[in-house]
């Protein structure tokens, strides 16, 4: 067997040469890339190393490997050139012996081959994704954005899993906009179910609860200036707030400017005359004590106060300043005496928002109002999903 070696600048080339050289017997064993010359390792030129080789026995002659698909496409524009110019460069003016029916089956086997491998390689990368494979800068920076905004881990998981996983099966990388845009739709979601109740309508009574200076008596007259000036209901106060010295005086303040009547009560008794004093109001809101909530006897205390013969609602207050722990462990009490809606304050006083989100979905609680502000009667708004998730989420060039 006589085996060359041809450096050329593409296959047509050696072929070119093997044909004259070799003969028409001759078979390619193998090609590669290479690169010669330069200087100091710079400016080398790109070459095609072939090695070929033919039998002086043909019988024994190595049966040629599948061509490459480059070779294919070298041979083939070889065998076109050659049938049109009929240029003679090899022994033969023939056309070269390459069995056409044989390089399309080749190449059919190839595509085949290559389709298996590609198969194979999707199954393996939406495995290696589902298992957890480190997540792209895009949804990392929505990951650790979340987590900022102390968001509970269970959430953000969820969250994530969804985002990775429509990553997946739309097989393309999400950008940051789009990342927080899917964000944003999720969370949507998930809220919506609580999002939308206010104060009830048909409740007369409205007793507030919550922990102490979180902005019970704040909020009753910023609501309160609402139903009196916009919606020219009659309002009335009631206020069980006796522990603390003035605290009586801050809500008559608010009573007097508003002009609304205020009855005091010591205890339950006291209840059924401020109720007889108030008959002709159309809306009564009560305002209790700020306690330690994290205390259940409190919040049984304050639970014997609220109740009414007639249609009432209560809302738990909570301040976003608080720890979302301490706010947990009060939702959590509250929650076992029925209480579901809930306002937040001091929205003004943050810029972390997860606590609202981790509220709500774990305790079903029904928010009604964000405060964002002491002015009264201004600093309030009904609580609406895009005003929170635009806090929570920031913009995306952050
Ligand atoms: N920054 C800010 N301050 C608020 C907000 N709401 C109330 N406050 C302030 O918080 C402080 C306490 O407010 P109160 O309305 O007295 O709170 P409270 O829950 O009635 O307090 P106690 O009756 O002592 O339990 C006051 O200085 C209010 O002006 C709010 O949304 N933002
Ligand atoms: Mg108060």
């Amino acid at each position: 067997m006589r085996v060359k070696r041809y450096v050329v600048n593409a296959l047509p080339e050696a072929v070119t040469m093997i044909r004259s050289e070799l003969g028409k017997d001759a078979v390619i064993l193998n090609t590669k890339e290479i690169k010669v010359g330069g200087f100091m390792g710079m400016f080398k030129k790109k070459k095609m190393e072939v090695i070929a080789a033919v039998e002086s026995n043909q019988s024994n002659a190595p049966s040629p490997r599948k061509p490459t698909p480059q070779e294919n496409a070298a041979i083939e524009q070889m065998v076109q050139t050659s049938q049109r110019t009929a240029t003679a460069v090899m022994e033969s003016p023939a056309v070269p012996p390459i069995d056409a029916t044989d390089i399309k089956a080749d190449r059919e086997q190839f595509i085949i081959d290559e389709i298996r491998d590609l198969r194979q390689y999707m199954v393996k990368l939406s495995k290696q994704q589902t298992a957890g494979i480190p997540l792209s800068e895009q949804i990392s920076q929505l990951k650790e954005h979340l987590i900022d905004q102390e968001m509970d881990m269970n959430w953000i998981d969820q969250l994530i899993e969804l985002i990775q996983n429509k990553q997946t099966e739309e097989q393309v990388q999400f950008t940051k906009e789009q990342v927080w845009e899917l964000a944003a739709l999720n969370i949507t979601e998930w809220l919506r179910p609580y999002v939308g109740s206010s104060i009830s309508q048909e409740a007369r009574i409205v007793h507030f609860v919550g922990p102490t200076g979180v902005g019970k008596t704040t909020t009753i007259a910023k609501l309160a200036a609402e139903q009196t000036i916009k919606n020219n209901r009659k309002v009335g106060f009631i206020t069980s707030d006796t522990y603390r010295i003035a605290a009586v005086d801050q809500l008559r303040t608010y009573a007097n400017i508003l002009n609304i009547p205020i009855e005091v009560v010591f205890s339950q008794m006291d209840l059924t005359r401020a109720f007889k004093q108030l008959a002709d109001r159309e809306l009564i809101y009560m305002d209790t004590a700020g306690r330690n909530f994290r205390s259940e006897l409190h919040v049984s205390e304050v639970n014997s106060l609220l109740q009414s013969s007639e249609p009432s609602e209560t809302i738990l207050v909570l301040s976003l300043t608080g720890k979302t722990k301490d706010m947990a462990a009060v939702a959590d009490h509250f929650s076992k005496y029925g209480v579901q809606k809930v306002l937040f304050t001091k929205l003004d006083e943050t810029s972390v928002y997860g606590a609202i989100f981790n509220l709500i979905m774990n305790y079903e609680l029904l928010p009604t109002y964000l405060a964002s502000g002491q002015t009264v009667p201004d600093d309030i708004e009904k609580f609406q999903i895009g005003t929170y998730i635009q806090h929570l989420l920031g913009s995306t060039d952050r």
